[in-house]
C-alpha cells in the first residue's frame, strides 16, 4: 500500500474508533512492513541552556511565566556538552539530542550551537537540536554543519493549540518545519498528549503531520509530565490505553517514520511501554534525564529490553543514509560498532 498523503479526518476517527485488538494488530503489521520489530532507535537529551524561555507553553518548566523554582542557566560550555555526549554514546546512544529554552537562536548563538554540533558528529553520533523558530537561513546554516534533525513539534492540534500557548502560532511552527524539510535536514515533529485535548484534537495533530509532503522522519509522542507551577499541572491523567491507540495510529498514518515513545515514561508500566512497542512505537529517549525531568534509568531500559528481546539500533537507516550524503563525510553516516545493549 503507498504511504498516503491525504489523510481525512473522517478516516483517522475511524481508525481511533477500531475495536483496540484490530487497531494494534494493524500497525504492528504495517510497522514489520517497513522495520525490524523487534529494533529501537535510541537518543539521549540534553538541555544546553536551561529555563527563562520568554514563550507561555503551559506545559513547560522552562518558560518564564511559570514558577516552576527551576534555576535559570547560560549556555551550556561546549566541553561539558561534549563529555555529556561521550558518556551517552558509552551507554549505547547513537543520536545526541540537544535543547535550549529559546523562542529562536540568535545568530551568536547559533554559531556556539554549531560547534558542539561539529564535536558530536565528530564523535561518530547523529546530532538533533531542538532551538525554538528558525528562519530559512538559519535552518541552511545547521544543514551545512552536518545536522542530521531538527526536533520541533506541533504539540496538539491547531484548535486546541490557543488553550496551551499563546506567545508563537501554530503557523509559526509549520513554517519552521518548512524551514527545516527545504534546508534537506531530517524533521522531528510529534506532539503532546493528556494537555485535556480531546480524541478529535488528536486525530487532528496527527492528520497535520501525515498530511505533510513529506512525513517527519521522526515522531515523537509525548505523554504530558505534569509539572508543580505549570497551569497543566492539575490535569487528569489521559486514560493509557488512549495513549496507545494514539502510538498505533500515528505508526499507520506515517508507516516509514520513526514514532518515539518519548517524554512521560517514568509513569509507565512496563506492561504500557510494551504495548506502546507492539503498536509501533520503535524510538526512545535514553538516559536518566530528559531536558528537565527524569527519565527511567538507562538500566532499566536495558533490562525490560532484555526482557521483550528488543534490540537498541546500531546503525543509521539507509533512507537517512542517503538524504545525508548531500552533506555527510562518509565515515560519518557508517554502522556505530560496539554500541548493543550488554
Ligand atoms: N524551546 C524549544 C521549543 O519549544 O521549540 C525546544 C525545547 S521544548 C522543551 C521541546 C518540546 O518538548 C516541546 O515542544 C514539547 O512538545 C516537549 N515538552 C516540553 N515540556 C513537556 C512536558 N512537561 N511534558 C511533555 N512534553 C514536553
Ligand atoms: C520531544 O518531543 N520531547 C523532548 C524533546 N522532544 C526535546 C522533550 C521532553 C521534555 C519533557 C519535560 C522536561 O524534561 O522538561
Ligand atoms: Fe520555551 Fe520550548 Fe518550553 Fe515553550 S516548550 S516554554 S518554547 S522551552
Amino acid at each position: 500500500m503507498a504511504t498516503r498523503h491525504d489523510w481525512s479526518l473522517d478516516d483517522i476517527q475511524a481508525l481511533f474508533h477500531k475495536p483496540f485488538n484490530d487497531l494494534v494488530f494493524d500497525a504492528q503489521s504495517l510497522h514489520r512492513q517497513h522495520f525490524d520489530p523487534n529494533q529501537v532507535q535510541v537518543s539521549t537529551l540534553l538541555s544546553i541552556k536551561t529555563g527563562a524561555c520568554p514563550e507561555d507553553c503551559g506545559y513547560c518548566s522552562q518558560s518564564a511565566k511559570n514558577d516552576t523554582g527551576l534555576e535559570r542557566e547560560r549556555l551550556m560550555p561546549l566541553d561539558e556538552v561534549i563529555t555529556n555526549a561521550l558518556a551517552a554514546k558509552e551507554k549505547g546512544a547513537t543520536r545526541f539530542c540537544m535543547g535550549a529554552a529559546w523562542r529562536n537562536p540568535t545568530d551568536k548563538n547559533l554559531d556556539k550551537v554549531i560547534d558542539m554540533i561539529s564535536a558530536v558528529r565528530d564523535m561518530g553520533m547523529e546530532t538533533c537540536v531542538t532551538l525554538g523558530m528558525l528562519s530559512g537561513d538559519q535552518a541552511g546554516r545547521l544543514r551545512d554543519a552536518g545536522l542530521d534533525y531538527y526536533n520541533h513539534n506541533l504539540d496538539t492540534s491547531p484548535e486546541f493549540y490557543g488553550n496551551v500557548i499563546t506567545t508563537r502560532t501554530y503557523q509559526d511552527r509549520l513554517d519552521t518545519i518548512s524551514h527545516v524539510r527545504d534546508a534537506g535536514i531530517n524533521v522531528c515533529s510529534g506532539g503532546i498528549l493528556g494537555m485535556g485535548e480531546s480524541r478529535k484534537d488528536r486525530a487532528a495533530m496527527l492528520q497535520e503531520l501525515a498530511n505533510m509532503p513529506k512525513h517527519p522522519e521522526s515522531v515523537p509522542i509525548n505523554m504530558l509530565v505534569r509539572i508543580e507551577g505549570t497551569p497543566l499541572f492539575g490535569n487528569e491523567d489521559l486514560d493509557h490505553l488512549e495513549f496507545i491507540r494514539t502510538i498505533a495510529v500515528a505508526r499507520i498514518l506515517m508507516p516509514e517514520s520513526y514514532v518515539r515513545l518519548s517524554a512521560g515514561r517514568t509513569d509507565m508500566t512496563d506492561e504500557m511501554q510494551a504495548l506502546c512497542y507492539f503498536a509501533g512505537a520503535n524510538s526512545i529517549f535514553y538516559g536518566d534525564q530528559l531536558l528537565t525531568t527524569d527519565n527511567p534509568e538507562t538500566d532499566k531500559d536495558r533490562q525490560l529490553f532484555e526482557r521483550l528481546g528488543l534490540n537498541m539500533e546500531e546503525k543509521i537507516e539507509t533512507e537517512i543514509k542517503a538524504a545525508k550524503t548531500c552533506h555527510a563525510p562518509a565515515e560519518a553516516v557508517g554502522e556505530n560498532p560496539g554500541l548493543s545493549p550488554s
